[in-house]
């Protein structure tokens, strides 16, 4: 294919503003994907972005459609390579990559909400890349949809001309063919550098990994050309593999002859180790080489919760199953980790709560492991005293867990990170929102006037105080409407204290936390009755307590029962029932193990999350 007929796009929005099910529309125009096998937004193919209604990894699709231009004499064929990506801020990293791979991109504002935080975020990074926009409202066909109005914000924001602003909707899939000839005419075509084909440079810019094949690289050929048997590099990680197999995605991959310059596709590289293939590598021909592209900045995690197995025996299996993750979420980090009481385990890096929750779920349903995983929390840099013990005396250290957060009295000061947000709501909820910001110890600088009837809120706050339950709460004070988008600040002092949970008198370190000293007792009391509530009731009566600053300042007591676990069998299989007073005896052999309470694996889960607080 000539450059001239090749394509590479995406699309860009805030969440749910409708660009999954606009690619439905385009697939289904363009015949790439089967009626009999068309579903609503059918580009989310994981388990758990059906389940949520929400993209969470982008997905490339290479799609064909005939046009004929403006100096053509009749139609032609036109490769047309999209990368839908997700509109969750805790996934803009996936954004970051996928628009290394386009020239252009669709930035689509729902037009019965208008532009909202993320939609700035996301079109700052398009425009960093030097991408051509094409600014379109979506969602025209909703008797909500305000086109006019957003029309005007739109303008407002691209400083464009109105005609450049186009309208679809993905539910009627009116606008969207015209869309994709706008796409031929106003995207550029990809920039050759080089012509020969051992000139390779493909820019990896997501991978997955298959139990069979190994790492599966998505690629964006800059120059040169690739085939099934090649004798490939990775220019940064320096390992060489043979190309067992390359292709497109049709959704699905498709087996090609070969990728050449402007093609996105794929690379089957049977590599099975991690730690190999890295998103931002640069893939080139072994006898070949050339220097690799720029790549992509790691991003830094945001939160971390540490996870360790329940049984001791299942680490090495952990371990494994949480390279394998690696390898298909490049935003995911984790690093091995000794707590005494909990052995060992991995301290893992997140880059928001629902990443956080989306990894845990799957390490819960892809590898079947039972696990211990810790509250969440951010980092934060203690100095500590000179009088302090051990060998940490005098010295300034960051602390990642809870459990490891020191003692008050070894404490010289801790510093901590801040944010700075952005929030764009409509002017009724400002009052509301003033508030949670005041509750989350926000600092309100500039606000202004966004469109006619919405208002722009520049905020700093600490990162403890976005991380616990602001998303929701703002959600909840504006109706739905406010959005926000936030990055990392600076460091300044916090007064915060650890909190320990003691059940049976013991501290689990699991549920340790570090909170503000203001709100310690909210958050004991809280901690308290949330346990008291999922925690199964045990054999004997025992006591919840929360701790903190040298003193129990929470306390609940549960009582006892008499458990049968075989009980609510009625007759049945003897040998079931065996096994599973086998399984008793096994859990109480733990619970030896363990200290006397067995806490099961979803209290765990149920503690870390915060919205079910
Ligand atoms: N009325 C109407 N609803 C739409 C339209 N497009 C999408 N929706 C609805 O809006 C919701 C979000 O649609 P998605 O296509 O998943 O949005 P998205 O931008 O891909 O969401 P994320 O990938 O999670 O950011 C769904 O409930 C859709 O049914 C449209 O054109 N008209
Ligand atoms: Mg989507």
């Amino acid at each position: 294919m000539d450059l001239k007929h090749i394509r590479n796009f995406s699309i860009i929005a805030h969440i749910d503003h409708g660009k999954s099910t606009l690619a439905d529309r385009m697939l289904e125009i363009t015949h790439t994907v089967e009626a009999r096998k068309m579903r609503d937004q059918v580009l989310d193919s994981m388990e758990l972005e059906r389940e949520r209604g929400i993209t969470i990894k982008m997905q490339p699709v290479r799609m064909e459609y005939f046009y004929r231009g403006p100096t053509a004499v009749k139609e032609e064929k036109y490769i047309l390579n999209l990368i839908d990506t997700p509109g969750h801020i805790d996934f803009s990293y996936e954004v970051s990559r996928a628009l290394k791979a386009v020239e252009g991109s669709i930035l689509l504002v729902d037009s019965t909400q208008g532009v909202q935080a993320q939609t700035l975020t996301t079109l700052n990074m398009a425009r960093e890349g030097g991408l051509k926009i094409i600014p379109v409202l979506s969602k025209i066909d909703s008797p909500l949809s305000r086109v006019d109005e957003v029309k005007e914000e739109v303008i407002k924001l691209l400083n464009c001309d109105p005609d450049e602003v186009l309208m679809v909707s993905g539910k009627t899939g009116e606008g969207v063919e015209d869309l994709l000839k706008e796409v031929i005419k106003r995207v550029p075509e990809p920039r050759e550098v080089v012509h020969d084909d051992d000139s390779l440079r493909a820019l990896v810019f997501d991978f997955k990994y298959d139990n069979h094949r190994g790492v599966i690289v998505f690629v964006r050929i800059l120059s040169g050309k690739v085939r099934k048997g090649d004798s490939l590099l990775f220019a940064v990680s320096k390992e060489k593999f043979t190309s067992l197999e390359v292709g497109t995605f049709s959704p699905e991959e498709t087996p090609r002859e070969f990728l050449s310059s402007g093609d996105t596709g794929y690379i089957v590289t049977g590599i099975k180790k991690p730690g190999i293939a890295s998103v931002g590598d640069t893939i080139t021909k072994f006898l070949h080489p050339l220097e690799a592209l720029s790549g992509y900045m790691q991003p830094l995690p945001v939160v971390w919760a540490s996870v360790f197995p329940e049984d001791a025996d299942d680490f090495a299996e952990l371990k494994l199953a949480l390279g394998k993750l690696k390898l298909s979420d490049s935003a995911f980090s984790f690093e091995e980790e000794a707590s005494g009481s909990l052995g060992r385990g991995f301290r893992c890096g997140f880059l928001g709560m629902l990443h956080l929750e989306i990894i845990t779920e799957r390490l819960r349903r892809e590898f079947d492991l039972e696990l211990i995983i810790t509250t969440p929390s951010i980092t934060y840099e203690v100095l500590f005293k000179s009088s302090a013990s051990g060998t940490r005396a005098g010295k300034r250290e960051k602390v990642y867990s809870p459990y490891f957060f020191p003692d008050d009295g070894d404490i010289e000061t801790v510093f901590e990170p801040w944010v700075n947000v952005k929030i764009i709501a409509p002017a009724e909820y400002l009052g509301g929102i003033m508030q949670l910001l005041f509750d989350h110890e926000g600092e309100v600088g500039e606000t202004g006037n966004f469109g006619d009837s919405r208002s722009e809120i520049s905020v700093k706050m600490p990162l403890r105080e976005l991380m616990r339950n602001f998303f929701d709460e703002l959600k909840s004070v504006s109706s739905g409407y406010g959005s926000i988008s936030y990055e990392i600040g600076e460091l300044r002092e916090a007064s915060v204290t650890r909190l320990d949970i003691l059940v049976a008198d013991e501290v689990i370190p699991a549920f340790s936390k570090v909170v503000s000293k203001k709100r310690v007792e909210i958050e004991a009391e809280k901690a308290v009755e949330k346990l008291e509530q999922i925690l199964p009731r045990q054999m004997f009566n025992l006591k919840i307590q929360g701790r903190a600053l040298g003193r129990i300042i929470s306390s609940r007591s549960m009582s006892g029962m008499k458990k049968d676990v075989t009980q609510h069998m009625y007759g049945g299989d003897i040998t079931r029932k065996m096994k599973l007073r086998e399984k008793q005896k096994k859990g109480k052999k733990k619970m030896k193990e363990r200290g006397k309470v067995n806490i099961p694996q979803d209290v765990f889960l149920k503690m870390m999350r915060s919205g079910d607080n």
